[in-house]
């Protein structure tokens, strides 16, 4: 069950954002519902790759416990009773395959920013917090993502951006987290996390950093009892 008393009403998610030095976004379901579009390229990959594997969304919302896209395919195939073997090559080939269609799928711009993130963004700037990125997936689909949302310069406006491969544990370990907040040289409770999934949030969470909640498609009913706020999106935070 929720913890009522943890969450706050939107003015005082509002101050949260406002008193931290810097707000650091995980990505996938924070910025953009994106998590239905990896959906979709896994799924192209596995058809390219002949393996007869189809990931509806029940499944994949199942799924998307395990972080990473290649501990994705790791963990499912685990699963199946009788399966042939896939070697390391073949998980990076599928998700070689999975990458480059996401980014085609992607580069259509189909995949808007949600509610209020750039305003949030432009906002921030604006006061002179600093912004950050912690996230699971890789640089070049933050980088497909934010070319496409706020123009190919993006990265300017990021004082630090840390994804899943960079560290040694992808979320929920707290490691993306830790290392933005060594490149920041900046207090866990100087920070505010924006994150959408209950592994973002114990990642934030075991690194002190204060969370925001802005629920999304598939993690809408996780547990955000230890965030510090909840809400349906980030519109009217800026
Ligand atoms: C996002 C993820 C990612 C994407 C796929 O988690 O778990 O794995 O689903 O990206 P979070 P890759 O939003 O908590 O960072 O295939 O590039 O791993
Ligand atoms: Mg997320």
């Amino acid at each position: 069950m929720q913890a009522e008393a943890a969450i706050l009403a939107p003015s005082g998610a509002a101050d949260l954002i406002r008193q931290a030095a810097a707000l650091i976004f995980d990505v996938d379901g924070t910025l953009a519902e994106t998590e239905e579009l990896h959906r979709q390229a896994f799924n192209h990959a596995f058809s390219r790759h002949g393996l007869g594997w189809e990931w509806d969304r029940a499944v994949y919302k199942d799924l998307l416990r395990v972080t990473g896209g290649k501990e994705r395919m790791r963990a499912y195939h685990a699963r199946l009773r009788i399966a042939a073997p896939l070697s390391d090559a073949d998980i990076a080939e599928l998700h070689r395959i999975k990458t480059a269609h996401y980014a085609g799928l992607i580069e259509t711009g189909c995949c808007r920013l949600r509610p209020g993130v750039a305003e949030l963004l432009a906002a921030a700037q604006v006061r002179g917090q600093r912004l950050a990125i912690a996230t699971t997936t890789s640089h070049g689909n933050i980088d497909a993502l934010l070319s496409q949302a706020l123009g190919t310069r993006w990265a300017a406006d990021f004082d630090v951006v840390v994804a899943g491969d960079d560290v040694q544990h992808k979320k929920p370990a707290p490691d993306v987290y830790l290392e933005v907040l060594a490149r920041l040289k900046l207090d866990a409770s100087d920070c505010v996390a924006i994150e959408d999934s209950a592994n973002g949030l114990i990642a934030a969470s075991r690194a002190n950093i204060p969370v925001l909640i802005t629920r999304s498609m598939f993690f809408r009913d996780d547990d955000f009892s230890d965030a510090q706020a909840v809400l349906d999106d980030l519109a009217g935070l800026g």
